[in-house]
This record gives C-alpha cells, structure tokens and sequence, in this order.
C-alpha cells in the first residue's frame, strides 16, 4: 500500500491529526542518529499482554517484588493515613495493586484510575466497583505522561487527601529531566496535602539485571520485537520482523538499562514516504529502563518538591518503594 507522506495530510490549518502526528513523531525518530521508536509504542493489545507475560517471568523481579512487598506496605500504611483519602492510580492497567491497597487501607474512600487503554480500564473499573461497592471509582481515560486534571472527578473530592500511586517503576522508563518534570507535575495536581506512592527499581547485580531483560523463554525479546508490529500498523511501513533482534544491556554510566532492535543485514524500510537504510548491525534504541539508588531517588523527589514519609526495601535491596508527602 502506498500513503502519502505526513506533510502532504496536513489539514487546512496546518494542524496534523494525533494519528498523523504519532507518524511524523516515528519517523523522526528513525531519522535520528541514533535511530529511536519511544517505548510508548510497546504497548498495544498484543504488547499488554507480551508486557504481563513478562510479569509472570521468574526472571523479571521487579513485578514479583513489588507485589510480594504491597501487602506489607499496605498494612503499614493502614495504620498511618487517619483520614479519609483519595487514590489516584497514574498508568493504572488492569488495577490489581489498587485491590492489595483496598484490602487493609479502610480510609480509601474513592479511587481514580488513570489509563490510556480505555475499554481496558472500564472493564477493570466496572469489577473494581463491583467488589468494593462502598469505595467510588471514576476512571479517567487519558495519556498520564500528559498532564491531567483531577477536577469533577471521584466523590466530594475537595474534601479528601490525594493519594498519588505509581507503582512498577515506570519512572525509570523516563529520562531524567522528564521524571523530574512528572515527579513536580503530580506535585501540583495531588496539592498540598498530596502525598505519592511510588515503586522504584533498584541498582544491583549486572547478572540480575541482565537475566531480568533477557529471560530465557524469549518474552522480553517478543516484546521488543512487538514495537516494529505496531508501528507497521500505525504507519504502514514494512519492518520485517526476522530482519531484526532483541538486544538489551545495562549501561553503568547512565545507569539505565537500555534495550535496542538490531539491524541483522544491511537493509531498507519504507515507511511515511522515505526509504530509511541500516547498515548491518546498526540499532534502534526502544527503551530505557533506569535503576535507582534510594539516595539518588529521594535527592530527584525533593528537588519536585516532595519530601520523604517513608521508604521499604525488599530484602537484598532488590526494589524500592516511598511514601511522600507534599514538601509545603
Ligand atoms: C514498564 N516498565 C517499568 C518495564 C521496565 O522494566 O522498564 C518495561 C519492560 N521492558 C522490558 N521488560 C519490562
């Protein structure tokens, strides 16, 4: 199929269209340098699921520490929050945390999950409401990288604290300057009184690490290799699948891991109109994955304005989690 090229679909005011501009945002990436597909292109319905598979993987630790740590975390926190809150889930998925939280935090009066994958979240928020019919769930269908407003949603909002929850460490999925920018951003939209609990992947072993990005059994390599699917889909280009493999590795200096598609011939792909060429071996940078020393992460939180309630770590420090509160 041939489409013309995203300059010759602009609108009479010049505006592209999100798809449009979802194309022209790929495009410009392959014609980087260091040729890039941002890692938001994971997840399609086929990526959700390589992504829980990838969860259930005895390698991939974090899920399963976070989890294992949750109803620890949730039982401390039943003692420490005395009034009534508000939990509002940024990234919110198929909202099984939220229920680990709902069984011991009695004071979670309402609860507003944020997600772009919108029949996805209405499902999981019509069961959710289902079993906790005392506890109001207003999903908000929106990109949480964007910013979001809280207005008019969740019961009597005004009146309860805002509980930020961010688990999974999806913050190391962003760059500095931009975790900053989103660590400050929930810092206005919780408010004074906000307070954030957010998970946070730890700095460990290189063998840990690197078994975490390269299990055994190929999931995380499906799903890497699941991004050129989806931007075929998007963009009508013609990425061959088996042209490319999964190649991920933990980069001490920036402290990141970081995952790539590598080129295994020489070749061209066309996509928006342009022929885009690869020297053999040459990558596509898909993500980053930053790891946290827990001095690192509470020096990044202060500086958006938050200050630290409380902090657990899973036993060898695999993975992190904080209570914040509003720094006033
Ligand atoms: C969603 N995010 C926190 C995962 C991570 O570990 O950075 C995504 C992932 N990529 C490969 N495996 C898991």
């Amino acid at each position: 199929m041939s489409v013309p090229p995203v300059a010759q679909r602009a609108d009479s005011t010049n505006q592209l269209s999100p798809e449009l501009q979802l194309i022209a945002e790929i495009t410009a990436g392959l014609n980087a340098q260091q040729k890039i597909i941002s890692s938001k292109f994971f997840y399609d319905s086929v990526g959700s699921d390589l992504f829980d598979q990838i969860c259930d993987l005895p390698e991939y630790y974090p899920y399963l520490t976070e989890m294992n740590m949750l109803p620890h975390i949730a039982s401390d926190l039943s003692q420490s929050i005395v009034q009534p809150v508000e939990l509002v889930e940024f990234g919110a998925g198929s909202l099984t945390k939220i229920r680990i939280l709902l069984e011991s935090i009695k004071m979670i009066k309402s609860v507003v999950p944020i997600d772009i994958a919108h029949s996805h979240l209405q499902r999981a928020a019509d069961k959710l409401s289902a079993d906790y019919p005392h506890v109001n769930v207003a999903p908000i269908f929106a990109d949480f990288t964007q910013p979001v407003s809280l207005q008019n949603k969740g019961k009597n909002q005004d009146e309860l604290v805002k509980l930020g929850f961010f688990p999974g460490s999806t913050i190391g999925n962003f760059n500095r300057d931009f975790a900053l920018t989103f660590l400050q951003r929930l810092r206005k939209t919780l408010g004074d009184s906000g307070m954030l609990l957010i998970g946070v992947d730890t700095k460990k072993s290189l063998h840990t690490l690197h078994q975490a990005y390269n299990d055994s059994a190929g999931v995380t390599a499906k799903f890497n290799l699941n991004i050129l699917r989806h931007v075929n889909h998007i963009a009508a280009s013609n990425f061959d699948l088996d042209a490319f493999e999964h190649y991920a590795f933990y980069n001490p200096h920036f402290g990141r891991i970081e995952m790539h598609l590598v080129s295994k011939i020489e070749q061209s792909v066309h996509i928006n109109g342009q022929s885009i060429p690869f020297a053999q071996g040459e990558t596509i940078h898909t993500e980053n994955s930053y790891k946290y020393r827990p001095d690192e992460f509470i020096h990044l939180a202060r500086m958006a304005g938050w200050r630290l309630e409380q902090q657990w770590m899973a036993s060898n420090d695999m993975f992190s989690v904080f209570l914040l509160h509003a720094n006033r």
